[in-house]
């Protein structure tokens, strides 16, 4: 098994192995995607499957600058452009649908503050277009307003079937709002959404059920991040928890399962020794893509050990567009520049040049 061997996800047969990991660039117009947005993905359009940035399910459910959003007539029709240049370029895209729950601020939310399972302030600062202020305390979410947390993310996601998306990907990690009802360092409810696993997890698995019901399980995925410690987060018992919940998504037959190992805050912990990949691969019996740090050579060895299915890789793709090719050339990977990750203009973002740009110094 290696990255360019096909695979079948779902309904649609990827050319290879090689995932371009979600990430968020902070480059919309406000909160609507741009036409340098549709360039920047289809120059990765050889990558198995793209993933895109993290995109708000709702109004209320941003945290950062200048992220895009699915839920206006308008995002919608920008992101049509989006997977229309993708397509073309011979590639397949997911979107990832996001609600940032507490990692946000009362600046985005017209002085309200940001909603969350309970009112537990993370700690750090946050980035504002003010600039970077501390976090506030968020407010926790009645029991009734959940449903329409739910009902956002399954519109969203025929939003995304609108727009021309091949699929969707369910952002339950690194700390963001499925994420926090998860875990019980920012969950403290006593309604049937907290205290135990079952319930900490039921309002990820009643948006997995309103989203499959909606498009089509063989169309969605869902992303962990076990153990993770970004956005603040904490389990009492992080491998039991993510043991139910990656058990608990068998039985929907989704197009794939997503694994964060480690995030941008340090490695995972917590999960008796076991990495958040082998703890989830050892639940779940559906197709795993691993997400965190990988090379050619160790993601080469975790498909040979059937750890994973696929890869994905953000840093490498960021200054990569043509990152199958390199691998296929076992060619060297340009180095992404850390001052155009995030917000900016085409500098660091559409101006990484292919092997081939490269050799002909056309580019770049
Ligand atoms: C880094 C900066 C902003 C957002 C994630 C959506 O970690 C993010 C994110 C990461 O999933």
């Amino acid at each position: 098994m290696n990255l360019l061997e096909p695979v079948q996800l779902g309904e649609l047969t990827l050319p290879n192995r090689i995932v371009m990991a979600p990430m968020t660039r902070s480059r919309a117009y406000g909160t609507v995607p741009t036409p340098l947005m549709a360039e920047y993905y289809a120059q990765r359009a050889s990558a198995g499957l793209i993933i895109t940035e993290a995109t708000q399910v709702s109004a209320g459910a941003q945290g950062y600058p200048d992220t895009p959003g699915i839920h206006t007539q308008q995002q919608i029709d920008a992101w049509r452009a989006v997977t229309g240049a993708v397509h073309t370029a011979g590639g397949r895209i997911f979107i990832q649908l996001w609600h940032v729950g507490r990692i946000s601020h009362s600046a985005y939310h017209g002085g309200q503050p940001p909603v969350a399972p309970s009112a537990i302030r993370p700690a750090g600062k946050i980035y504002t277009h003010g600039g970077l202020v501390d976090f506030e305390t968020p407010r926790a979410l009645e029991t009734h307003e959940l449903p329409g947390i739910i009902e956002d993310f399954r519109q969203a996601a025929k939003n995304a079937v609108e727009a021309g998306f091949d699929g969707v990907e369910i952002h339950g990690a690194n700390g963001y709002l499925l994420n926090q009802f998860l875990e019980t360092g920012t969950n403290q409810r006593t309604d049937e959404y907290g205290v135990s696993v079952e319930n900490r997890a039921r309002l990820l698995l009643q948006v997995t059920q309103a989203i499959t019901e909606a498009i089509g399980a063989q169309r969605v995925g869902v992303r962990l991040s076990p153990g993770g410690t970004f956005g603040d987060m904490s389990d009492a018992d992080p491998a039991e928890t993510y043991r139910h919940t990656a058990a608990a998504l068998n039985s929907f037959g989704l197009a794939y399962l997503h694994v964060v190992e480690g995030s941008q805050d340090g490695p995972a912990g917590g999960l008796n020794g076991q990495s958040p990949t082998a703890l989830v691969r050892a639940a779940y019996q559906g197709t795993l893509i691993t997400a965190g740090g990988y090379d050619l050579n160790s993601a080469t060895r975790a498909l040979e050990s059937g750890q994973a299915d696929l890869v994905a890789f953000a840093r490498a793709y960021i200054a990569n567009p043509d990152l199958a090719e390199r691998f296929k050339e076992n060619a060297p990977l340009l180095e992404p520049d850390p001052t155009t990750m995030y917000g900016g203009n085409a500098e660091g973002y559409t101006t990484y040049p292919t092997l081939q740009q490269q050799a002909a110094g056309t580019h770049g």
